[in-house]
């Protein structure tokens, strides 16, 4: 029996019969391409090409499962975009967002104003974040919360008279967001390729990607710790008194689900303390409970002062980002006059209701807590069992709901595919045909479930990507 019960109310019954589903539908799945193609630019898309083959069309969901316009029910192995953490269809979201709208839409938050929601959200937050964080500044998206990070650490430094502190450290295949400077802190080069400018002062150093980039014999332990070293060499080449923060996502997302080994965090760690930088961990994938702990840096045991949220934080029924402030830096930024940053929706009404709303399923419905006992453990195991001795899986990365498949050429001598993205391009298409969502990066193949989902799911979830790999594996001529 699944511990996802018939009990949770859904805002929708399920109606998996395509007969049923069009007629609900305003419009065919052509007319919807049709029109979608007319007027509609997709993000980090090639919009010739995808208006040519035309986009799948998503009309509801429910739980961990989604239906598109054909009716196909499709099983979700992503959260959406990492974030659906309670899944689809929780009615105590949606009844959240009707009260708020009704009693207060919107109001600000600047000139001297709060209001219940936002005041809500923030003690709760104080809560169930780690001790030291206890005060929040809100915006609408992870790119947001990144852009504010690098308000918040630069604004710290001037309160405490080390104006020279400007340069920011972040890693190479990092992601951060879109924004200038979200594109600017991560490290994904084709996407500095088409900005117009950078923010100054950010350099990278290399990640730590055990499989794709350690040489010799290095165990995966010595190559975090020489990928860590790199911080040190790079704040002794810029001189500590210019360095002002590094930032890392604690495991790496959208860049493959890359999890250093356990001596990376802490020797980066030592070494911000060492030379008085600021340690920034972006939450905002690894955030509310993916790796079965609240937040990721708590699963790899190293305390940052800043923390960037979103994603999880509404698990993407409404757009909300965040920053969690340490008690040392909340406290600088409090004492010292204007902080001139904000955006008009700052701790907007619903967003902040439907987060609270959020929260509390998660801890009140102990999702956090079976992830990291249950579900999480449950996954993990299906996967390695699943895919041990597979002839082009070479490592699977991950904790609790999140995980990396590496596809290799050769597994055991950490051989990758000179044409890895196009692997990876076949496995997700051998995905999409059997209905699975499994995201392809480059040629690492991620999985990131709503976290409600139970073990059924997970089986199917598993079989599905097995079927996807092994078809991959044949079309290659491997076996
Ligand atoms: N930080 C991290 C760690 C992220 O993963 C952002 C910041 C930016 O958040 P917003 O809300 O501004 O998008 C993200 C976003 C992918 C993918 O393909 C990942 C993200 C966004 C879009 C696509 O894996 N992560």
């Amino acid at each position: 029996m699944s511990y996802r019960t018939e009990e949770v109310a859904y805002v929708q019954p399920a109606q998996p019969a395509a007969a049923a589903q069009a007629a609900q539908q305003q419009r065919s799945t052509a007319e919807y391409r049709a029109l979608d193609a007319a007027h509609h630019i997709h993000p980090f898309s090639d919009m010739g090409s995808l208006n040519r083959s035309g986009s799948r069309v998503i009309v509801k969901a429910q739980g961990v499962y989604l239906w598109d316009s054909d009716g196909n029910k499709i099983i979700d192995g992503m959260a959406g975009l990492w974030c659906v953490n309670v899944g689809y269809g929780r009615k105590e979201l949606a009844d959240a967002a009707y009260r708020q709208m009704q009693e207060l839409p919107f109001y600000n938050t600047f000139f001297k104003t709060t209001h219940p929601p936002v005041i809500e959200l923030s003690a709760l937050l104080a809560e169930l974040a780690p001790e030291p964080f206890n005060h929040f500044f809100y915006c609408n998206s992870g790119s947001e919360g990144n852009d504010t990070v690098l308000r918040i650490v630069h604004q710290y430094w001037a309160t405490q008279g080390k104006h020279s502190k400007k340069f920011v450290i972040s890693r190479k295949n990092g992601y951060h967001g879109s924004t200038i400077a979200g594109g600017t802190l991560g490290g994904m080069g084709y996407m500095h390729e088409q900005m117009p400018s950078k923010v100054e002062n950010i350099v990278h150093i290399d990640q730590p990607y055990f499989f794709g980039e350690a040489e010799g014999n290095l165990t995966p332990e010595e190559f975090a710790l020489a990928r860590a070293q790199q911080l040190e060499a790079k704040i002794l080449e810029i001189g500590a008194d210019n360095v002002a923060a590094f930032i890392g996502e604690p495991f790496q997302g959208a860049g493959g689900v890359i999890f250093p080994a356990s001596t990376y965090w802490p020797e980066i760690q030592r070494i911000c303390r060492k030379y008085d930088i600021l340690l920034v961990a972006d939450e905002v994938i690894g955030g509310f409970g993916r790796t079965g702990e609240w937040f990721a840096h708590q699963h790899f045991g190293f305390e940052p002062d800043l923390i960037t949220l979103a994603k999880g934080l509404t698990s993407g029924y409404v757009p909300m980002g965040a920053v969690g402030l340490h008690d040392r830096v909340a406290k600088a930024i409090i004492e010292n006059g204007d902080f001139n940053h904000g955006l008009t929706y700052s701790g907007h009404p619903v967003a902040a209701a439907v987060a609270v709303a959020n929260l509390k399923l998660l801890r009140d419905d102990k999702i956090v807590e079976r992830v990291k006992t249950d579900t999480g453990p449950y996954f993990q195991k299906k996967l390695r069992d699943t895919f041990a001795n597979h002839p082009i899986i070479g490592e699977i990365s991950g904790a609790g709901l999140v995980a990396g498949l590496q596809l290799a050429e050769d597994p055991k001598a950490r051989k990758r595919f000179a044409n890895g993205g196009e692997v990876g391009t076949i496995c997700r298409d051998f995905c999409f045909n059997r209905n699975l969502i499994m995201r392809a990066t480059g040629d690492r193949m991620l999985l990131s479930p709503p976290l409600v989902i139970n073990k059924l799911e997970i089986d199917e979830i598993v079989a599905k990507a097995k079927y996807a790999i092994d078809a991959t594996a044949q079309q290659l001529g491997i076996s």
